[in-house]
């Protein structure tokens, strides 16, 4: 059973921002992503957030009442907030603030798998840490009963140096074991580079649908159905990348990882984290960009994953755009109009025209040939049709003539056996 969810009181600034309800809807997904559940709500719209408190002064009253009047002995801020804004609005509520970073940086924390994941937000929350060290209150007190005045002053700042020294002891002891992991995943993709397997990502905002559409791939075309990935209606489900092999129908493999959901705001201590666990997607020979048709803010959402993407580096590749979901719009589909595809996760139809698109994308450079083999090179029909698409066998007095679809680069191994 799923422990009860935590209260909190979620708050927001609107400094004229045009996006701004839709973000505080998302800070609510983002609380019940974190097993948190938002009971009361305090927006304010200024020009400009109080340097000091975020929210204006009778509005950090006005909050300090909800605090009292409610369970809730957490405040979830929508912004990042500086450290000063944090202490003084916990002075003034005596609540726990949480910024949205923060919040973000507890999701990843909660929900990373890999060892590869977990280091990479173990990194991200030190780096939040770092500049938000503060004596805690045990500490003031020990302060105090040792005599107090200012000749003791420094007592308290001798803490804060130690606990920033130790922090940043562990920043490079994690960086040092990314590091060596990093060396054995290069390892990998270099052999699949090698092999030159067809390396297909799917990315996209956060709850798009990726996770289940890989599904339903690997359902029809993987080397096992049984290696399903984790799907639930939640920002953030998948945190660490998947990778699986599909073979399409014709002997066309191709790998395709499933990877982390973008959002809004992204905190960029999570960048780095993100580029790593990102490294499938800029490798890829080509993008799946899944957005969820359904939600009137795709816009939006569409360009925060092109932001996210050239922020953690993933270079211009051909992308095809599955419209997911439009099972819940009314539209028609599965509709393609170019590259872009009216499509729904649960519709065989949409997932086979994905495919198809998918398909001609990826070994668009594959050409038709057709080939004599005679017998003493026999060796090369079963090779034939293990790794290549035959579409016709004919076997004749001087040998075994095959009609092959296969990538350029391989045909031009095998010329001196074409014929027309
Ligand atoms: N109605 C409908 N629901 C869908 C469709 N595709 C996915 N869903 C649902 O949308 C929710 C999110 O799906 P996921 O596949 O986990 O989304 P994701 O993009 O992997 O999300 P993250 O891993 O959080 O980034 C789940 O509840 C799915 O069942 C679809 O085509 N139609
Ligand atoms: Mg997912």
């Amino acid at each position: 059973m799923e422990p009860t969810p935590t209260p909190v009181i979620t708050i927001g600034l609107n400094v004229n921002h045009p996006n701004f309800d839709y973000s505080m809807d998302e800070l609510e997904q983002l609380v019940v992503a974190n097993h948190m559940q938002s009971i009361a709500t305090l927006v304010q719209k200024l020009d400009h957030p109080d340097a000091g408190t975020y929210f204006g002064k009778g509005k950090i009253e006005e909050l300090a009442d909800l605090v009292r009047s409610t369970d809730a002995e957490t405040i979830v801020a929508n912004d990042e907030l500086s450290p000063s804004q944090i202490r003084n609005i916990e002075n003034a509520t005596k609540a726990t603030v949480i910024d949205r970073t923060g919040l973000i940086l507890e999701i990843f924390a909660n929900r990373a798998h890999t060892k590869e994941a977990q280091l990479q937000v173990q990194l991200a929350k030190l780096r939040y840490q770092l500049p938000r060290l503060r004596t805690s209150a045990s500490q003031r007190l020990d302060q105090q009963a040792a005599g107090g005045g200012l000749a003791n002053r420094g007592a308290g700042e001798t803490k804060l140096e130690l606990n920033r020294r130790t922090i940043e002891h562990k920043i490079s002891h994690v960086r040092h074991e990314l590091k060596e992991l990093g060396r054995s995943y290069e390892t990998q993709s270099q052999r699949r580079k090698e092999n030159r397997v067809k390396t297909v990502a799917l990315v996209g905002y956060t709850n798009a649908g990726k996770s289940t559409i890989m599904n339903e791939l690997v359902k029809r075309y993987g080397e096992n159905e049984d290696k399903q990935v984790f799907v639930k209606d939640m920002l953030f489900a998948t945190l660490d990348t998947s990778v699986r092999k599909l073979e399409l129908p014709g002997n066309k493999q191709l790998l395709l990882s499933d990877t982390v959901g973008f959002v809004s705001e992204l905190p960029h201590q999570l960048v780095e984290a993100f580029k790593s666990t990102l490294k499938e997607a800029a490798t890829a020979d080509l993008l799946v960009q899944v957005v969820d048709y359904s939600d009137p803010n795709q816009e939006l959402m569409m360009e925060t994953t092109q932001r996210t993407l050239q922020e953690i580096g993933v270079p211009n590749l051909p992308m095809i755009t599955a419209f997911n979901k439009a099972d819940r719009t009314g539209s028609r589909f599965p509709e393609r109009a170019g590259e872009n595809l009216i499509m729904s996760a649960l519709d065989p139809a949409s997932i086979d025209e994905l495919v198809a698109m998918i398909s001609t994308q990826l070994f668009s450079d594959y050409v038709q040939k057709t080939y004599l083999f005679p017998f003493q090179a026999g060796d090369l029909v079963s090779t034939f049709n293990q790794e290549f698409d035959v579409q016709q066998t004919e076997y004749q007095a001087d040998g075994t003539k095959l009609t092959v679809s296969l990538p350029a680069s391989a045909a031009e191994r095998y010329q001196k056996y074409e014929i027309n």
